[in-house]
């Protein structure tokens, strides 16, 4: 339909809902009933023509509009793999979000890359428990089971009892870490409930070792850990068949260039950790509007810089060992540290801020903000928090602020958040 679609959280509250709107200029919104109470004004206000809702049990007024509608599809507009088919926004490193443009051809070679990688047969189910508004939900899982046509069960929020109760009938479950963990919190959780799968899916966030040895010992499945990127797709994979090794997220997916660069951009040798850049067709055509941000994560010759940072073992399989981000992966979920320093920095008797990720056992990082205030303020933490709520998703919202006298920095006057990760760690 020459359609660009572009995913909301729902948990959006509506300054992260106009930035959206705003930058991106869609002519159509639809939102859920619940927030009829601001959704449309807030569309309205950012020149959003037409504004409908939609709600879980797909009824509403853009339900309504389809079914008025003659049945005929409209003409299709799409001339080229290289369309545009979905704006997804992401890395916000200074505090506001970038569009990545999602072409048709990266969508389909990342299903096709994945479909083969791990097996899909047209007798797999596939328990589908996670959100359709990031590209692990949206993209790797629905688009697997689409394209070799097999069924998805569908969960709309995650619980893992009823994922267990599922497993009997499904092949394949794909989730994020946290999921995992809280897998494993359940007695059910053992060796008949999966004797029916054939393939568990990890990937968003780095899998523990102890999550990876505990599911084996438990289920008898080795979790295969994969690796990605909103703005790639997925970029390399363990195997189904071969080894599956714990720790890493496996050799580079078939049409998908990995390399491991030094600061000047140049490939170090096995072994050498370094920055981790992608190429292929999986990779975006570039940020909406911001030539700027595609002249800085681009080298010259057309390598996207992830901001991770890796290296690959005599295997070839990726080992990923930090990030050069400035980011927070929460329960598989991107918080940027920046857009929530500003908004603390702005609240009265906050001289400064810094938020950081502190390991956590059911989040694997836990969002944490330390806080300098004006001589003699007194700090109401439960107001902040409250407050932050009204401006931003709740999973963003920090779990733990702790009052500092000073945030420790380096020579150049830059905050050492990782001396602040080690000092309020568990
Ligand atoms: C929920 N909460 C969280 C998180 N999730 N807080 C921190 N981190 C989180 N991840 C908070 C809510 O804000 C709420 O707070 C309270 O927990 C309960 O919310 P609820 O919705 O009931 O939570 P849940 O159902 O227990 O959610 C946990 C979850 C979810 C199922 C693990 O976080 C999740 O679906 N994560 C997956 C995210 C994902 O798909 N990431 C892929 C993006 P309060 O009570 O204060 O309101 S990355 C990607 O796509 C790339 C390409 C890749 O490689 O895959
Ligand atoms: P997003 O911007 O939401 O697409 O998040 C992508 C980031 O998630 C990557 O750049 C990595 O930092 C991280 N990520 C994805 N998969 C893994 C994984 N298996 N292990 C560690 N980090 C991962």
């Amino acid at each position: 339909m020459g359609v660009a679609f572009l995913p909301m959280n729902p948990a959006y509250r509506s300054d992260e809902v106009a930035y959206f709107l705003g930058d991106a200029e869609p002519c159509v919104a639809i939102g859920r009933p619940q927030d009829a109470g601001w959704f449309p004004s807030v569309a309205a206000g950012c020149g959003v023509a037409s504004v409908y809702e939609l709600d879980s049990d797909g009824g509403g007024s853009w339900a309504d509009l389809l079914d008025s509608e003659s049945q005929e599809p409209p003409p299709p507009a799409l001339t080229t793999g290289g369309d545009l088919a979905a704006l997804v926004y992401t890395s916000g490193t200074t505090g506001r979000s970038k569009g990545a443009m999602i072409t048709h051809r990266n969508m389909v070679s990342n299903a096709v890359a994945l479909q083969r990688a791990w097996g899909f047969v047209d007798t797999d189910v596939l328990i589908h428990a996670l959100p359709i508004f990031h590209v692990h939900g949206l993209f790797v899982a629905t688009h697997t089971a689409m394209l070799t046509g097999v069924p998805m069960l569908f969960h709309d929020t995650f619980d893992p009892a009823r994922v267990i109760a599922d497993l009997s009938s499904a092949t394949v479950f794909m989730g994020v870490p946290t999921m995992y963990t809280r897998l494993l919190a359940q007695p059910q959780l053992d060796v008949a409930a999966c004797a029916n799968m054939r393939l568990f899916v990890s990937g968003s966030a780095p899998l523990l070792a102890e999550t990876f040895r505990d599911f084996g010992e438990r289920t008898g499945h080795t979790v295969l850990e994969r690796y990605g990127m909103t703005e790639t797709g997925m970029n390399t994979s363990n195997p189904y068949i071969g080894e599956r090794k714990g720790g890493t997220v496996g050799p580079a997916l078939d049409g998908v260039g990995v390399r491991i660069v030094d600061d000047e951009d140049r490939v170090v040798p096995t072994g050498t950790v370094g920055g981790v850049q992608i190429k292929g067709p999986n990779v975006l055509l570039g940020y909406w509007r911001r030539p700027d941000k595609d002249a800085e994560e681009f080298t010259a010759d057309g390598w996207f810089r992830t901001g991770d940072v890796g290296v690959f073992d005599s295997d070839g399989y990726l080992e990923l060992v930090g990030r050069s981000k400035d980011l927070v992966i929460s329960g598989g979920y991107n918080v940027y540290p920046k857009e929530i320093e500003l908004l603390l920095d702005e609240m009265p008797g906050i001289v400064e801020s810094a938020v950081v990720g502190v390991p956590d056992a059911d989040f694997g990082e836990a969002v944490t903000a330390l806080i300098t205030v004006e001589p003699g303020f007194v700090l109401d933490v439960a107001a902040v928090i409250t407050e932050l709520k009204t401006r931003l998703a709740s999973f963003k919202v920090p779990k733990r602020i702790h009052v500092v006298d000073e945030l420790p920095r380096n020579a150049m006057g830059k905050v050492q958040k990782n001396v602040l990760r080690a000092d309020f760690g568990p």
